[in-house]
Order: C-alpha cells, then sequence, then structure tokens
C-alpha cells in the first residue's frame, strides 16, 4: 500500500484549494488509496469553532490541524490540508508536527485574480470594511519560500493543478 503523508495546500481565499484539494481526493479514493481532506473552512465549524482569524488564532487554527494530519499520516492516510495558512511561522511550525511527509503546497494566484474570481463574495465585503483582518486586503499573506510544489491557477483550469499533485502524491507516496 502507499504510505502516508500530508499534502498542506496554502494560498490565498479563491486560490484554488479547496477545488484542487477536492479533485485530488477524489481521484486518488477512486484508485484505492486512503485519502483524508482537512478543510481550513470546514473546520472552523468544529474543532476550531472557537477560533477567528486574529494573529494567534490563526496560529493555533494550524497547530491543532497539524496534530490531526499527523495522527492520520501515522495511520497510513494521506492528507490533504487546505488552509490559508498566511504565516511563514505558522506553516514551519506544522511542517515541524508532522515530521517526516511534510509537503508545503503552494497554490498560487495573484490577489487580482482571486479578488476577480471572488467566489463567496467575501472580497467584496472586505473591501467595504466588513470583514475585518480579510487575508489579501487588510491582513498579509506571507508568500512561501520553501514550497515544495508550486501550483500556479492563474490560467490554468482546476483539472491541470488536480492532475500535477494527483501526480506529485504518487511520486512521494506510491505504492
Ligand atoms: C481570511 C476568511 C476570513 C478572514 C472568513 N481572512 O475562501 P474561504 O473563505 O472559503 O475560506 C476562507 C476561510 C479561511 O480559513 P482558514 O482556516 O483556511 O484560514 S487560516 O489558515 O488563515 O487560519 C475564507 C473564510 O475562512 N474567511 N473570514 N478574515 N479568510
Amino acid at each position: 500500500g502507499h504510505r502516508g503523508a500530508v499534502f498542506w495546500l496554502t494560498g490565498l481565499s479563491g486560490s484554488g484549494k479547496s477545488t484542487i484539494a477536492n479533485g485530488t481526493l477524489r481521484r486518488l479514493f477512486d484508485n484505492g488509496w486512503q485519502v483524508q481532506m482537512l478543510d481550513g473552512d470546514n473546520l472552523r465549524d468544529g474543532l476550531n469553532a472557537d477560533l477567528g482569524f486574529a494573529r494567534e488564532d490563526r496560529a493555533e487554527n494550524l497547530r491543532r490541524t497539524a496534530h490531526v494530519a499527523r495522527l492520520l499520516a501515522e495511520s497510513g492516510v494521506i492528507v490533504l490540508a487546505a488552509l490559508i495558512s498566511p504565516y511563514a511561522r505558522d506553516r514551519a511550525e506544522a511542517r515541524r508536527i508532522v515530521g517526516d511527509g511534510f509537503y508545503e503546497v503552494h497554490v498560487h494566484a495573484d490577489v487580482e485574480v482571486c479578488r476577480e474570481r471572488d467566489p463567496k463574495g467575501l472580497y467584496s465585503l472586505a473591501a467595504s470594511g466588513q470583514v475585518a483582518s480579510f487575508t489579501g486586503v487588510s491582513a498579509p499573506y506571507e508568500i512561501p519560500v520553501q514550497a515544495d510544489l508550486v501550483l500556479d491557477t492563474t490560467g490554468a483550469a482546476p483539472e491541470r493543478s488536480i492532475e500535477a499533485l494527483v501526480g506529485y502524491v504518487g511520486a512521494k507516496c506510491g505504492k
């Protein structure tokens, strides 16, 4: 069977993290792999429901998620974590918590492109001051400098990024 590992997708809201993680999950699942997605947005409904978007809340959000990812990976599961993860220090801490088998995947699209997509209307709300500390608008996104893989979604259909990530996971964990 395949090895467990954590593929940690970082990128702006609207960059394509959830779409790519979902598509990759489906592809791997159909091939009989054990896969689990940890989506920041969804985890905030339960495990991380007490957390907001202040600096230290985001650190705690990543810390908890990294520990869950580690437990899953130790059980042989391929984990696809999709969280904005805007701070380099928090990403490095997630890498440290997980240990071997952690891969940082930068899902890249410029903030202008994400603002244009605005799938949930959050950029529009943030622009009018209705969402505080919104990443890329009124809170920072520190560009990854130690990403293991970069997926540029700017002009590409999601299928192309999914294809690339499926190939990457296969190369790292392949049976
Ligand atoms: C960033 C926010 C905010 C603020 C709500 N800043 O694209 P989405 O909508 O569906 O997913 C985003 C999600 C971000 O949660 P994460 O856990 O991934 O963030 S972090 O890693 O920074 O802890 C976004 C929505 O929540 N959202 N308010 N102020 N994103």
